[in-house]
């Protein structure tokens, strides 16, 4: 619901379609949806989960 009308780029991916469920365990260390993955500019990479948290980074973006 966030996104909706939002002018943000995101590549969305779904957990049903087995290779993402397995790159979020592998990179994020569980399966727990939403998760944003936050790549820096030196290709450092976070995982973010709980939905405040990604709506708050999201609106700070946007
Ligand atoms: N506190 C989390 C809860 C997220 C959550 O409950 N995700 C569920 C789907 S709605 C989930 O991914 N369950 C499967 C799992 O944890 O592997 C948030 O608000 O983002």
């Amino acid at each position: 619901m966030f996104l909706k009308g939002k002018d943000l780029s995101l590549d969305l991916r779904s957990t049903s379609e087995r290779e993402h469920a397995a790159a979020l365990m592998q990179g994020g260390g569980k399966t727990q949806v939403p998760c944003l993955r936050i790549e820096n500019e030196q290709g450092e990479v976070q995982w973010m989960y709980e939905s405040n948290d990604i709506i708050e980074y999201l609106s700070q973006q946007a």
